[in-house]
């Protein structure tokens, strides 16, 4: 079938005005967030429901045509990027925005994978509960892209990443099948759980077209403070006091390097950091609760004293209003604009075991800078779930299209080789995309890649469902 009347058949399936082929309409659709890959599609799919998306997949899986899935493109690996061949089709799931129910006592919620998360927080938020998935992306990232990457965030170590936030699923097989596994049940020991299967896949098992997900009861009171500390070391103790005094109460403990604060401050003026002089590390902690105000806050005072009397601390700031608190949580997602700003900047999203993470610093920074002298280490990140997004730019003296063209490889070498080192992981919560591709057989180890590669065959044995991310083209012995 020639590629009109494969265009023809799409059309028949959703509506014309619904299958995007010329150049502008289809532009968004065809670079990722980052800038750094570029492709080209036949067309984008625009379905409404997960009928037509079951359809749209049965004519491709037909044809042999690859299907790039797609959520809000906020994805930071290159995994929702067609190739450049042009014989790919883009799948966005936008239309699929409906949320399809709100199950109180039951404390779930079953949304459209074009949902975007923060339409989903608010809708939580106007029924009382709290849907506690938080990223800088919430405005624009969908809720399908949030299980697809297994999304992580800054609630993480209270509430775990998106895989632990999801109960049910509802997927368009390769085949384009329906798996209808929309059950809001929290123990189901019935064989394999294909759930977990699709959640982090990357769009290259299934299209996840709805799901059922975890609400929790509405905290009454947060207390949010801005804490300075002098080194890593500190950092982490800090963060096991806090652990040990306040347990489930620590909602979020976020870590940012003087650049990365500085960066914010200067592509943003109205987000200066209110830490002066600017410390070596600024933390931004958060305790949430269910009983009262007041506790909340007595006990969030004991351990800062505490803290200031141990010396882990130099200096604190502690929100005296919503607004303020808002204004340190704008600071901290703001990092990741003002790197845009900064241009070209080569990140790594890695995670440590804590008990390692100081050492990582330490020597991974020494052997950096002595080879770029000047590089400018933007490292910040979720310290609690051990999460640093150990991220740099260019050396003043150094343009930095150079410095991202020129030495990314050696430098993703050498934080790599260190991540192995200590046992830590190359992907914490952006996935593996197209970007790591190249790095997962070795990271993973032969064994556990085949196992991979076994999964990806039986699921998907054309290899139509967004391939040549996450595994490569790779045929096991
Ligand atoms: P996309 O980018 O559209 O897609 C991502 C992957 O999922 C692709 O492989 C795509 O093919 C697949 N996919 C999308 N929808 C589906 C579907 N319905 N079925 C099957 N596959 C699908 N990530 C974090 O984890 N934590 C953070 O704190 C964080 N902060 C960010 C801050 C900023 C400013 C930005 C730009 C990104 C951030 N991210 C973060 C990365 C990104 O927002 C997340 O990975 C997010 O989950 C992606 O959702 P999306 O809808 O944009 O997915
Ligand atoms: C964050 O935590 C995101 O802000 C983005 O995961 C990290 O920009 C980055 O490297
Ligand atoms: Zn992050």
């Amino acid at each position: 079938m020639d590629s009109l009347s494969l265009i023809a058949h799409f059309q028949k399936i959703i509506g014309k005005e619904y299958v995007l082929t010329d150049s502008n309409s289809m532009a968004p659709y065809l670079i990722d967030w980052r800038k750094l890959f570029r492709g080209k599609a036949l067309a984008v799919l625009l379905p409404k429901n997960v009928d037509e998306v079951a359809a749209l997949v049965k004519q491709c899986h037909q044809m042999n045509i690859a299907i790039i899935p797609q959520g809000g493109n906020t994805g930071l690996c290159g995994a929702a990027t067609p190739d450049n061949s042009n014989n790919q089709v883009v799948i966005s799931l936008k239309r699929l925005n409906h949320i399809r129910e709100i199950d109180k006592a039951n404390l779930t919620m079953t949304v459209e994978a074009g949902c975007i998360l923060q339409n989903i927080q608010e809708t939580a938020a106007s029924a009382n509960c709290l849907f506690p998935l938080s990223l800088g992306a919430e405005g624009s990232c969908m809720i399908g892209g949030n299980l697809s990457t297994n999304a992580g965030g800054t609630n993480v170590l209270r509430y775990g990443n998106m895989r632990d936030l999801c109960l049910g699923l509802e997927v368009v097989t390769a085949e384009g099948e329906i798996w209808h596994g929309l059950r809001g049940l929290r123990k189901d020991n019935t064989g394999y759980d294909l759930r977990n299967l699709f959640i982090g896949a990357e769009g290259t098992l299934g299209i996840i077209t709805a799901a059922v997900i975890k609400l929790f009861p509405m905290p009454i009171a947060q207390w949010t403070a801005l804490v300075a500390v002098p080194h890593i070391h500190s950092a982490i103790q800090l963060l096991n006091l806090f652990q040990s005094q306040a347990s489930v109460l620590l909602t979020g403990f976020e870590m940012m390097n003087r650049t990365s604060l500085a960066i914010v401050g200067k592509h943003f003026p109205q987000m200066k950091n209110p830490l002066q002089p600017e410390p070596n590390y600024s933390i931004l902690i958060e305790l949430s609760d269910h009983e009262s105000e007041f506790h909340v806050k007595e006990l969030f005072q004991t351990i800062i004293e505490k803290a200031f009397t141990d010396g882990l601390i130099e200096d604190a700031v502690i929100a005296s209003n919503l607004s303020q608190a808002n204004t340190f949580w704008q600071m901290r997602e703001h990092i990741t604009m003002a790197q845009v700003e900064e241009n070209a900047n080569l990140k790594h999203d890695i995670t440590l075991p804590l008990s390692k993470m100081e050492q990582f610093i330490l020597e991974t920074g020494e052997k950096i800078e002595k080879q770029f002298p000047g590089i400018r280490t933007i490292n910040f990140g979720h310290l609690g779930d051990g999460n640093l997004h150990y991220n740099f730019a260019n050396p003043e003296n150094m343009a930095s299209q150079d410095f991202q063209d020129q030495h990314q490889n050696t430098i993703a070498e050498i934080v790599y080789e260190q991540v192995e080192k200590f046992g830590g992981s190359i992907s914490a919560e952006h996935g593996i995309g197209q970007l790591k591709l190249d790095k997962l057989r070795a990271h993973k180890g032969e064994v556990a890649h085949d196992l991979m590669i076994a999964i990806k065959k039986a699921l998907d044995p054309k290899n139509i469902l967004n391939p040549n991310k996450v595994l490569p083209k790779y045929t096991p012995k």
